[in-house]
């Protein structure tokens, strides 16, 4: 509950200028209440009227996407990008190509990514882009087509020193080459830095591809090590959607010692109790694009299950929701408690609802927030800029080496946050703080602009 007159009020303008954006005050509200630990302390940020400008997207720009499909029909979707906050870099944060978009998930994400962010230590602001195309069931060809009229108009709100876009749900490897592509030959510029997730060919870094999920493991180790004096070795895991993020999450554990039994998609999940194959996995997901249930067909001992919202209830020790927002809700999360499960380390962006967050973290079971945990994917988007800028490739090893450093400390700001507010161990409010500290300095230090 929002007790402070200050953060009371922010919210309630929020609230009445984007009633209809739930997703988006969802986001806001958790940020809100974590901060009411750290707001007395500051009263000259009242009067600069932070806040007011911390919940506004310094610019918010939709398009129209028009294009037409392999039978000769137009077809139009809409574009969006949110440039959220650019006090401590260009924005930066992913293109999302999914039906269910809107501005209100655009909001959510871009708000989120400001403070995660800040949390990676290096100079991004936050940004978020995407569109309603559903990628899903479409050609090459109507993919590259889509993602070429989308830039024809992306391309001049961007740049390595405004605005970078990368990947998230439905833009992958395909998605961000075409995109590249355009942007050269609409600008006439071998302009790197400008887009991250790039192919290895021109200029993609090594170990971006498995960052996100790589991360959120280094992330976990992390706090299962220094907080419950434990590891994954022996533990069995559930990871949800079986993406980009939950796949390399899925690889990840299996490399530090659990054994993952259950992944779903949209439609519903499977469950292999000798542990998920992921080279069948990756087969399926990567090479045929096809859906979950295959891998129940061709893997012998394993089942899949309708409803992917029912894969809480397999019985696990760690979780990780790593396919969408609001995934989890109170039943999923009861059933992980009554289970028996330890902990659960977001993958995805808002992955769970506030009911669920409150179970999970009543029931004193670890839980960390997508933009803590998660902040792997666009840390290692900024070593891409980085080696862009200066003109040279790392090896996947030192690339690696970084992220798992970067994550480590995000950990350490985090909980050290979460101890100077007088809660120690709980990450949301370590990671909330710990984030908006530095771009609340930031703003303060640059005026109101
Ligand atoms: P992908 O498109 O690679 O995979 C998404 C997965 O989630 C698929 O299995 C998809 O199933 C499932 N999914 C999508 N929407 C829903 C939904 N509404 N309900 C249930 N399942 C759903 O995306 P990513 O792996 O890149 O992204 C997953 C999450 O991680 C997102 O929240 C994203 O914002 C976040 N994230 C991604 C990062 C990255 O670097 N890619 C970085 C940080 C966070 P189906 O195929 O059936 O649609
Ligand atoms: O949510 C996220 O952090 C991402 N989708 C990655 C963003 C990026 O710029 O790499």
């Amino acid at each position: 509950m929002l007790t402070n007159e200050y953060l009371k009020r922010v919210y309630a303008q929020v609230e009445a200028r984007d009633a209809h954006e739930s997703e988006f005050l969802q986001a806001v509200r958790e940020v809100f209440e974590s901060l009411e630990l750290v707001i007395d302390k500051h009263p000259e940020w009242e009067a600069a009227g932070l806040l007011e400008r911390f919940v506004e997207p310094e610019r918010t720009i939709e398009f129209r996407v028009p294009w037409v499909d392999d039978n000769g029909v137009t077809r139009v979707n809409r574009g969006y990008r949110v440039q959220y906050n650019s006090a401590i870099g260009p924005y930066k944060g992913g293109l999302r190509f999914h039906p269910s978009v809107n501005l209100s998930i655009m909001k959510f994400l871009g708000f989120e990514q400001i403070l995660k962010n800040s949390l990676t230590s290096l100079p991004m602001g936050g940004g978020k882009g995407g569109s309603d195309f559903d990628p899903k069931g479409k050609s090459d060809a109507e993919v590259m087509r889509f993602c070429q009229s989308f830039m024809s108009e992306l391309y001049r709100h961007i740049g390595q020193f405004t605005d970078v876009p990368a990947g998230d749900i439905g833009v992958g490897a395909r998605e961000i080459g075409f995109l590249f592509g355009q942007y050269k030959k609409l600008t006439d510029r071998f302009d790197g830095a400008v887009l991250t997730g790039k192919g290895l060919t021109y200029g993609g870094s090594l170990a971006r591809t498995q960052a996100t999920g790589f991360g959120l493991c280094y992330f976990s180790a992390e706090a299962l090590k220094h907080l419950r004096n434990t590891s994954y070795e022996g533990k069995t895991v559930v990871v949800s959607g079986s993406g980009n993020v939950a796949q390399y999450c899925a690889q990840k554990v299996g490399v530090l010692g659990g054994k993952v039994v259950a992944m779903s998609d949209s439609q519903g999940y499977i469950y292999d109790p000798n542990g998920i194959n992921l080279d069948v996995l990756f087969d399926i997901k990567q090479k045929r694009r096809a859906r979950i249930s295959v891998y129940a067909d061709e893997v012998a001992g394993s089942t899949y299950v309708e409803g992917c919202k029912n894969i809480w209830k397999v019985k696990c020790d760690i979780a990780h929701p790593c396919a969408s927002q609001n995934e989890m809700d109170a039943e999923g999360a009861q059933a992980l408690v009554d289970n028996g499960c330890m902990a659960v380390f977001e993958g995805a962006n808002m992955p769970l609802t506030p009911e669920a967050i409150a179970i999970i973290q009543n029931n004193g079971l670890l839980y960390s927030p997508g933009k803590a945990s998660n902040a792997g994917g666009v840390a290692t988007s900024g070593l891409e800029m980085t080696q862009n800028s200066i003109r040279m490739s790392w090896s996947f090893d030192e690339v690696d080496e970084k992220l798992h450093g970067i994550m480590q400390n995000i950990f350490k700001a985090c909980y050290d946050a979460s101890v100077e507010c007088g809660k120690p161990g709980d990450l949301m409010v370590g990671a909330n703080v710990a984030g908006f500290l530095k771009v609340a300095n930031a703003m303060m230090a640059q005026g109101v602009v």
